[in-house]
């Protein structure tokens, strides 16, 4: 379990002095041009390690933070970690031997960065969380995390499923697909939601299984769910991928996603958007994935030794199917 706010309370803010002592270090020995760094003629170069491919969401989050590195200035050396630990903790020590400015990474799992995070510490490189959180003992391992509450949107998605679940008559029969097994956002939605769910003693959460948070996933757990438990009629699929798998089990089993089981996803990417327009989806929590231009400015501050936030929280809200229509031309991903 992980409580972002329980290691927040620890620090609420923290300076970045070893990171601009780091960077001036640097740049002050380098004559080259096209900098961003105020001030040194030099570029300020950013590690990159992102968890993998795994949903839209992530589609669009890569896209955001290689547009925003480009548009601030930054030479960013990007890897994709294929959801696997073991090669952000590969690339993370790619960036410490190329004695890079400043890494950055959203972390697959909460756990087992420490030993890496101090290589970084000891390196006197700064590191920026963001989408996912660590769970450590020594929050001085990070600068700052730039990111979403997941905890509020479990809240929000439980909130959610009331509202769809109004008028309905019987039990409430429950699936949940989880996100990635040990993740932040996985950890934190299913402890918000669980507090919802909670208080409905009617709703009995009949089976709840990984789909890693992609579409794959989300299909075939679906599928075992329907054969062991034909009268699921509502899911919550902690991803939009996820839950546009299950609905083609649903609809493979000859039922109607959306009327015959009620679903409520979070992320509100593009096509979770058409779903939800569909009638397929019946409701959606917004999670942001547009996180590059604050994680740049992030940057920025901390190199340039300013006092930053432990958690910029990102802002986001929810939809309801009489929403989509209206909002699917806004979307930006
Ligand atoms: O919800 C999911 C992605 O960490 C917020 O990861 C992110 C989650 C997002 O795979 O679609």
């Amino acid at each position: 379990m992980v409580s972002r706010r329980g290691f927040l309370s620890a620090a609420a803010a923290v300076t970045a002095g070893g990171a601009l002592a780091a960077c001036a270090k640097k740049t002050s020995s380098s004559g080259s041009s096209g900098g961003a760094s105020g001030g040194t003629n030099k570029k300020i170069v950013l590690g990159f390690s992102q968890v993998g491919a795994e949903s839209g969401w992530r589609t669009a989050n890569t896209k955001s933070i290689q547009e925003s590195a480009a548009a601030a200035g930054f030479d960013l050396k990007f890897s994709d970690a294929q959801q696997k630990q073991e090669n952000q903790i590969a690339a993370i020590r790619s960036f410490i031997q190329q004695k890079v400015d400043v890494i950055s990474f959203s972390p697959v799992v909460v756990t087992g960065w420490d030993t890496v995070l101090k290589e970084a510490k000891t390196a006197k490189i700064p590191v920026v969380l963001t989408d996912r959180a660590v769970q450590t003992s020594d929050p001085s391992l990070y600068v700052t995390l730039v990111g979403s509450d997941f905890h509020a949107e479990g809240v929000r998605a439980g909130h959610m499923m009331e509202k769809v679940l109004q008028g309905m008559s019987g039990p409430i029969k429950l699936a949940q697909l989880e996100g990635t097994t040990g993740s932040a956002p996985a950890i934190d939605r299913t402890k918000g939601f669980k507090e919802v769910m909670d208080t409905h003693p009617d709703w009995k959460l009949v089976v709840t299984q990984s789909g890693d948070f992609t579409r794959a996933g989300g299909k075939q757990v679906m599928q075992a769910f329907l054969q062991a438990h034909p009268d699921i009629n509502a899911l919550f699929a902690q991803n939009d991928d996820m839950g546009l798998g299950a609905i083609q089990s649903i609809e493979a089993a000859g039922k109607k996603p959306g009327t015959d089981i009620k679903i409520v996803t979070v992320d509100a990417v593009h096509d979770g958007f058409v779903a939800l327009s569909q009638g397929k989806f019946n409701g959606v929590c917004e999670c942001n994935p547009l996180l590059g231009p604050q994680l740049m400015d992030t940057i920025k501050q901390v190199l340039a030794g300013q006092t930053v936030d432990k958690w910029i929280v990102t802002k986001e809200r929810d939809f309801t199917q009489a929403e989509a229509a209206a909002e699917l031309p806004n979307r930006k991903y």
